[in-house]
């Protein structure tokens, strides 16, 4: 078995919170939503809604005995809504019922009534009105100004992006249970046990070693779950709380789509300078985040945004700024990629756009801009071990300028109503949460007196397999069998004041906390074997579950071991903590090393349009990928592959639509579409870099979950090429997702 879950989620056998058995005297939540994006002087009355057979409680912001807000870095958000709506979705009151029948008639039967304010749907419009979660962020190196008037083209337009649905599969779940002695026990689909903890704790009012939390397993989360399970877990907590008994709360998939938050659309502005060689002199990017209703993670997802500005280009003067726009939608989150896809796409149209004014191939322009060794970027990081170029070339290598542009020629010449495009996009993606305080974890490790071992993180399985990872970790680090090691539940009783399972750090720092508890034991096992085997300790290792002695079989196998250094009362338990080392940042000067390292690859996408349909299909992908010494490659391979395909829908197909009245009305699968097995039969080559150890990450691996999503965006400037062939001389657009809608209106003649 090498994924753990595999086997299971294969035969459909790995329980989910939905799926758990009803503890006795259970009760089934339903939330009462805000009909409308923006009302006051809200009132709610839920006497119907009280006389409905099997409803036990309706639950208000009255109800609540602690602090009624789930803000995570600023206090902006209600769990329920109290006087005032801000979004169509906002939780504003929830009903427990003896069945979920029960639950959601009663939801139906409480009275909203408000008096509704107009509406900011826009990014901009809410920046021109001021209307800000916090004070902008800029970023700026070099004299931009100056690089105007020195440079020879200068290109600039406006680039929108739209949102993206995580869709995991599970959808947003909480399991409540009451415990003795005033104790809450709670089962919440998170990616952040601790954030859970800490905000049920608040909003009733405990101490948080009152409230545990486990996690299991998630089916999927994406950042969906970073900070936004904690409002149905917490309303789950106090669903329990009041009533004392288990409260079990699952969203719809239409609610969930309705009531969370997504990938946050970006408006941005570009300016792109370069000198007649093609070589790039100043760029001036700003972004118009739309944050939705809350602050949420967007300060810390705009930071990645204005560090991701340039690309995996060097560019000698950036001013990049980041406006966090207050909007009446649900407040957008974290999602794969966390701001740098935005930030990266619009680049990427500016190289595209200053491909087409100077008549240099935008592979060309690509290739002398590639960020080198040495250089520093325009936070001030100095890049070390740079790959950027190698991966490029290597892609380039695979596929010769010269052919690539023949195969797609020769194709163009020879079809009327098909017209193919190509695009590579280089990868330089930081690793670390941007947020320096996160970047740590601890990891707690069992040597039972039998030798097997059970290994605790903060890290939360959700399909991506940090759990092989870290067993793959522990096993080698005390020489024995995998069979031998156990990932445990992630419990916050266990491992505690634990950082979210996001950042692509998961397998980094929770890896790196289980090497530092296995090494502990380690130690103590090899001075215990020294005494027995009468040897020195400095000759001694473990491997193929044995003592070695000058790496031989030294008589002494790992199941005795243990049981004779738990005989001599040696402690067989350690608590590993790893803190990233290296960052700082100063967020003054806006300057530092805020990332551990970059992930760095290249990406050819070719594409097909249809062009009496608009319809387009992908021909095939290339992908050169930088993933260190992996720890399972064939892990790695899955992230590499279904982050590609994540990225591709952001790029050509995932369309969120809202109504003039802010409500959102893709909210079903046959509305949203997303890449399925049609969409992605196409070949997919990975060529992983070898020798490619990286020294800043456990084992010499590197972060994996976020980086390969980016490659997605070559999608939409491959089909975009296609688009410009069909329409030679038309230029470029530069709205994302590239949907067919809008490439028949492009070609049929708009823009
Ligand atoms: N979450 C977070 C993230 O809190 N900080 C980050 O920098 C980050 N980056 C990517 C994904 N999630
Ligand atoms: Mo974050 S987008 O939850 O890795």
């Amino acid at each position: 078995m090498k994924h753990l879950d595999t086997a299971a989620h294969t035969r459909g056998e790995a329980p989910f919170i939905a799926d758990l058995d009803l503890p006795p005297g259970c009760l089934h939540a339903a939330v009462v939503e805000s009909p409308v994006p923006h009302a006051h002087r809200l009132r709610l009355d839920a006497s119907v809604a009280e006389q409905v057979p099997g409803v036990v409680r309706v639950l208000t912001a009255a109800d609540i005995p602690g602090d009624n807000q789930i803000g995570g870095v600023i206090l902006d958000e209600p769990l329920l809504a109290d006087g005032a709506l801000h979004f169509a979705g906002q939780p504003v009151a929830m009903v427990v019922a003896e069945s979920p029948a029960a639950a959601r008639r009663g939801a139906a039967a409480v009275t909203v009534s408000y008096e509704e304010l107009p509406g900011v749907f826009d990014p901009r419009e809410a920046a021109a009105a001021g209307q800000l979660i916090m004070a902008s962020r800029m970023l700026e190196c070099g004299d931009v100004d100056a690089a105007w008037p020195r440079c020879d083209v200068v290109v600039s337009g406006r680039v929108d992006s739209g949102g993206q649905e995580h869709l995991y599969f599970e959808t947003q779940s909480a399991l409540a249970l009451p415990l003795e002695a005033g104790r809450l026990r709670l089962l919440s689909a998170t990616q952040s046990p601790t954030l859970v903890q800490r905000v049920a704790a608040r909003v009733l009012g405990l101490p948080m070693n009152a409230v545990e939390v486990e996690v299991t397993r998630l089916g999927g989360a994406f950042g969906g779950k970073e900070d936004q399970a904690a409002p149905w877990a917490a309303l789950a907590a106090l669903g329990a709380w009041v009533t004392g008994r288990p409260v079990k709360l699952v969203l719809s998939r239409r609610d969930d789509l309705r009531m969370t938050g997504k990938r946050h659309p970006y408006s941005t502005d570009f300016r792109l300078a370069l000198d007649a060689e093609g070589k790039f002199l100043g760029l001036e990017l700003d972004f118009y985040q739309n944050a939705g209703a809350a602050c949420d993670l967007s300060p810390a997802i705009i930071a990645r945004s204005l560090y991701h500005a340039a690309g995996a280009y060097r560019i000698p003067a950036v001013r990049a700024a980041g406006y966090m726009c207050r909007t009446n939608l649900p407040p957008f989150t974290a999602f794969r990629g966390f701001g740098a896809p935005q930030a990266i796409w619009a680049m990427e149209a500016a190289v595209s756009k200053a491909a087409e004014a100077t008549g240099i191939p935008a592979l060309e322009l690509q290739r002398r801009n590639l960020l080198r060794e040495g250089d520093l970027t325009h936070y001030g990081m100095k890049m070390e071990d740079c790959r950027a170029g190698r991966a490029f070339e290597l892609l380039l290598s695979r596929n010769p300028a010269a052919r690539l542009k023949a195969e797609i020629d020769d194709f163009n010449a020879a079809h009327g109503d098909r017209k193919r495009g190509s695009w590579v996009i280089p990868l330089a993606f930081g690793v670390s949460f941007t947020k320096l305080m996160m970047n740590q974890g601890g990891a707690l490790v069992h040597v039972f007196n039998d030798g097997s071992v059970s290994v605790s993180t903060g890290a939360v399985e959700m399909g991506q397999g940090v759990g092989r990872k870290v067993l793959v970790v522990a096993a080698r680090t005390l020489g024995i069998p995998e069979g031998l090691v156990r990932i445990e539940r992630t419990r916050t009783a266990t491992v505690a004041n634990t950082m979210p399972t996001a950042a692509s750090t998961g397998s980094d720092i929770n890896g790196a906390a289980a090497l530092a508890a296995c090494e502990e034991i380690r130690k103590r096992l090899l001075a215990f074997a020294a005494t027995v085997l009468g040897a020195p300790e400095d000759e001694l290792s473990l491997g193929n579950g044995l003592v070695l002695r000058g790496g031989r079989d030294a008589g002494l196998a790992w199941k005795d071991l243990v049981a004779k250094a738990h005989e001599a009362r040696v402690d067989l338990s350690a608590h590993g903590f790893y803190a990233t080392p290296g960052l700082f940042y100063d967020m003054k000067a806006e300057r530092g090393s805020p990332f551990a390292y970059h992930v760095y690859g290249a990406a050819l996408v070719v594409a097909e349009l249809d062009t009496l349909r608009g319809s387009s299909r992908i021909v095939r992908a290339d992908l050169v990928h930088d993933g260190g010494v992996p720890i399972d490659a064939l892990v790695d391979r899955g992230q590499i592959e279904g982050a590609f395909a994540q990225g591709l829908g952001w790029a050509i197909l995932e369309d969120l639509v809202y109504g003039k009245d802010g409500k959102l009305l893709s909210d079903t699968l046959s509305t949203y579409k997303l890449p399925d097995m049609k969409f992605m039969d196409f070949p997919i080559d990975i060529e992983l870099l070898d020798d490619a150890a990286n020294a800043k990450a456990v084992l010499g691996s590197k972060a994996v979950g976020e980086p390969p999503f980016q490659y997605g965006i070559a999608g939409y400037f491959a089909v975009l090429e296609a688009l410009k062939a069909a329409r030679p001389g038309a230029g470029g657009f530069f709205d994302l997702p590239l949907t067919q809608e809008k490439a028949l209106r492009f070609l049929d003649g708009g823009n």
